[in-house]
């Protein structure tokens, strides 16, 4: 590829436009943009998007896309006109459930930096007179949110890209994507083909249908959504100009599935309230047609509750008709998040697709970062369109989450609530098992996973656990806290089968895991290895623990589908190496507890003594009649194994080490207990303590990073740096109050200001304290140093503590 590759753009929606805008402005000016609508109104989503952007999201990322794009639109202007304004965005609540969701939302705001303020209802209907006061219990006001004008702010970037070489060109209908050797190649259009290095479908809730012709499935659903005009409302009449549009705060109205904005003299409402409206691609309206290809019929009887519930919020709207109307269409993903990325079998196609002009510009901004520079500067695991497992790709399963996303889209939703369906879809070899205990599943990537076993509710409580709140209650039970304890005090089973599981191998599997990851791995085989993988800027993109089983034979645990895709990506050309995911072939079992010795020694002639059987190493064994490749290793912090066999002889593990167990008191414990086991410990979690935003320092994850080991990749950026050199530290606090807990993201205050955020958090049984894990700029992240976590509106004291909290002489492993 050149130094200025040709890049082919399919649509000019607001996210095209907004990416031409971008790359341009790097200087990737050899970009043309197929459109196979008019120009600029095409008819794709943006064309009639209201353009309410409220910039609050749980995520962090998708904050900073908001907030980027409310930076960018706000300096734009087309022919004088405006491209956003900052009318403030007003989120009402009129239920109690809502106005505790609120102070949440707030917490949100404040971690991610968004400007915000709760209101009580005389406020809230001071800012918007038409609300019946009497209805409001509370209020969430962002004065920097407002509205965009998706058509002008598309265009004016496009005219900025086309001013730096760009070419837009509309009535261009893709068609095929030609590829070589695994590349793009071109673009082909009924008007001719176009060469290309590099194409990006922007094409929106059309995307499918694009991946379709590049051999990729793009697993978004087109959703129809209502938007509807009411005829001039005599209480706004001489209040808004033609040109501005708008002076009151766009409003959410989320307990009815609702939000609203001024058209001049006229209220617009969309509704969520309806039911999910799939679009088959293949009926949608050809473009450039009377109607535009994203707006079909209004169907009424589906907007009367809407309009009821609308009439009621704002008695203003009483003698007023909906005047027009129409079903919207635009994507849904099994996730909510957007989807960004290169196709994993073809290079230089990717995809910018289930974008909100809300995250537009950020979107594009990170994407065109990813493109020139070869990394985003934001994290985007989320969004990384390479994040879903197989299972996940299943038509059946996007269509039937993404309607589920459609109907939970305003809902208040627990981080820790698992969607109903479809499921079970993955489950482990122990899964009749642990139904037998009682378990209590969520899900992870997929496969369900016990939070905690119902049998354990015999063991003994253990004392002093919180009364928790009613939000932090659900999806816990202090049985949480026995089966942690019983793993501190003798021996638990944990399902590890969800790990992701990588076999690497080949003559040059060694050299390839050396230059990707941070610590030593020339080791003698039977050695395990904690390292991490990092960017070419020193981002942590995962951590990884790393087994040699054989000369040319590791067997990497891993994090995730992004772990899988990245090692896939930088794979030698010359077939030295082999990646596999073994994850679904195999299954895992983690044995931890002071009696794990005592519970595997007697099952096996292999020696699983101190001496014979190393911490961080593996060893092939029979435990039984059950062959199993077992690792040394514990992140919940005590002596044990993981004990990894085929899916086959799972239910034999099981059953062989629940046998022996029995007597010394072995349980089977969930991921409730691990989660505040590993706090204690000390041991990040990435994607949520930690993410490629991150060095290995700031994390305190340094310890995995040998610079003397030779060149690897990320090795040149942290060249000088050190724990000495950070700004910002993950750091471990201990909430003051021993009945307090957090949940994770709230805003952490230092002298009254917000100066970071909860990661982690969980109640730690052992040290008797509830664990909130939290970035904190270096100076304030010192021991004893006292701070406040905001949860639920209540500043709670909190104390920077030493870590990690529980052995840290590693008494208890190394034994
Ligand atoms: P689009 O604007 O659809 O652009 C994709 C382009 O690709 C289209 O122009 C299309 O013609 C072109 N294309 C497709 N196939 C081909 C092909 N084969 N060849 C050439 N070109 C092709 N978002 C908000 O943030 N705030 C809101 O208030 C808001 N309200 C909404 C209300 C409604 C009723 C609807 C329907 C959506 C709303 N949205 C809102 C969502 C928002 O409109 C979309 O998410 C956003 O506009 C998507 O932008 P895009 O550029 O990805 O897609
Ligand atoms: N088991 C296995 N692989 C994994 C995980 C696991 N890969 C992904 C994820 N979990 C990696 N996370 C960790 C975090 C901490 C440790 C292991 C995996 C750990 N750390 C010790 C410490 O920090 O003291 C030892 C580090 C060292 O000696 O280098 O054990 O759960 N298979």
């Amino acid at each position: 590829m050149t130094a200025h590759p040709k890049v082919v753009i399919v649509g000019a929606g607001i996210v095209g436009c907004a990416l031409g805008d971008e790359l341009t402005a790097r200087g990737w000016t050899d970009v043309t943009v197929l459109e196979q609508g008019p120009l600029f109104a095409t008819g794709g989503s943006s064309s009639h998007a209201p353009g309410l952007v409220f910039q609050t999201n749980s995520s962090k990322t998708m904050t900073e896309f908001a907030r980027y794009t409310v930076d960018k639109y706000s300096a734009l202007s087309l022919d004088g006109q405006w491209c956003f304004r900052k009318v403030g965005g007003l989120e009402v609540a009129t239920t109690p459930e809502r106005v505790e969701e609120l102070k949440r939302k707030h917490g949100y705001a404040a971690s991610w930096g968004v400007r915000a303020h709760l209101l009580d209802a005389d406020q809230c209907a001071e800012l918007h007179p038409l609300l019946d006061r009497s209805q409001v219990l509370a209020g969430f006001h962002t004065p920097d949110d407002g509205l965009a004008k998706a058509l002008r702010a598309a265009e004016a970037q496009a005219r900025r890209a086309i001013a730096r070489g760009a070419r837009f060109l509309g009535h261009h209908t893709v068609t095929g994507i030609d590829s070589a050797h695994g590349r793009v190649a071109a673009v082909v259009t009924d008007q001719g083909t176009f060469p290309a290095d590099v194409v990006v479908s922007c094409a929106g809730f059309w995307g499918p249908r694009i991946g379709r012709m590049a051999g990729l499935a793009v697993p978004l659903v087109p959703m129809a959504h209502q938007y509807a005009r009411t005829t001039p409302v005599p209480a706004l009449a001489g209040h808004n100009s033609e040109l501005l549009e708008a002076s009151k705060p766009i409003l959410r109205h989320q307990d009815r599935d609702l939000y609203f904005r001024e058209h001049v003299d006229r209220i617009g409402i969309g509704s969520y309230a309806h039911r999910p409206m799939p679009v088959d691609l293949a009926e949608v309206a050809a473009p450039g047609g009377p109607v535009m290809p994203s707006m079909k019929a209004f169907t009424a009887e589906d907007f009367e509750p809407a309009w009821n519930d609308s009439k009621t919020l704002l008695p203003a709207l009483a003698g007023t008709k909906v005047e027009e109307g129409f079903n919207g269409i635009f994507s849904f993903t099994t996730d909510g998040f957007p989807l960004l990325g290169e196709a994993p079998e073809l290079r230089g196609f990717w995809v910018a697709e289930a974008v909100w002009v809300t995250h537009s510009a950020g979107v594009a901004q990170a994407v065109a970062e990813w493109l020139v520079e070869g990394r985003p500067r934001t994290d985007l695991h989320e969004c990384d369109l390479n994040r879903f497992e197989q299972v996940q790709l299943a038509p059946s399963y996007v269509h039937r989450r993404s309607c589920q996303n459609f109907v939970e889209v305003y809902d208040i939703l627990h981080p820790l609530q698992p969607m109903a369906e479809p499921r079970p879809l993955r489950v482990s070899p122990f899964h009749t098992r642990q139904r037998e205990l009682g378990a209590v599943f969520l899900e992870a990537s997929g496969w369900e996973r016990p939070h905690w076993y119902e049998a354990n509710a015999d063991l003994p409580e253990v004392a002093g656990i919180p009364g928790r709140g009613e939000w932090a209650s659900r999806y816990w039970s202090p049985i949480a806290g026995a089966e942690s304890l019983a793993t501190r005090e003798r021996v638990a089973l944990y399902d590890m089968t969800a790990l992701k599981r990588l076999e690497v191998t080949g003559p040059g599997a060694l050299g390839f895991l050396q230059y990707l990851t941070t610590n030593q791995l020339d080791k003698p085989v039977g050695s395990v290895t904690y390292t991490l993988l990092l960017d070419e800027a020193g981002g942590v993109r995962s951590d990884l623990t790393v087994a040699r089983l054989g000369e040319h034979r590791f067997q990497v645990g891993a994090n995730g589908n992004l772990d899988l895709d990245w090692l896939t990506r930088h794979l030698p050309e010359d077939s030295t190496v082999q990646v596999r995911d073994i994850t679904a072939g195999t299954c895992c079992l983690g044995v931890w507890g002071p009696l794990a010795r005592e519970l595997v020694q007697p099952l096996t002639d292999a020696d699983f003594s101190h001496r014979g059987f190393g911490y961080f190493k593996a060893r092939h064994a029979y435990l039984g009649n059950v062959p199993v490749t077992a690792m040394r290793l514990s992140y919940v912090g005590e002596l044990g194994w993981e004990l990894y066999t085929t899916a086959d002889a799972g239910p034999r593990l099981w059953d062989t080490l629940w046998r022996a167990g029995r007597p010394l008191g072995l349980v089977a414990a969930g991921r409730s207990a691990f989660n505040s086991l590993r706090l204690e410990k000390g041991y990040r979690s990435w994607g949520t303590d930690l993410t490629v935003e991150h060095n290995p320092y700031e994390a305190g994850l340094g310890f995995a990073v040998r610079m003397d080991k030779g060149d690897f990749l990320g090795r040149d950026a942290l060249v000088g740096l050190g724990e000495e050199t950070v700004s910002r530290r993950l750091t471990c606090l201990l909430l003051d109050d021993p009945q307090a807990v957090v949940m994770g993201k709230e805003p952490v205050y230092v002298d009254g200001a917000p100066a970071g955020y909860v990661t982690s958090a969980a109640y730690g049984y052992t040290v008797g304290r509830s664990i909130a894990y939290a970035w904190l700029p270096t100076a304030a992240a010192v021991p004893g140093n006292r701070v406040h976590v905001e949860y639920f509106g209540e500043r709670l004291p909190a104390t920077v503590a030493q870590e990690p909290l529980f052995d840290p002489e590693m008494a208890r492993i190394r034994r």
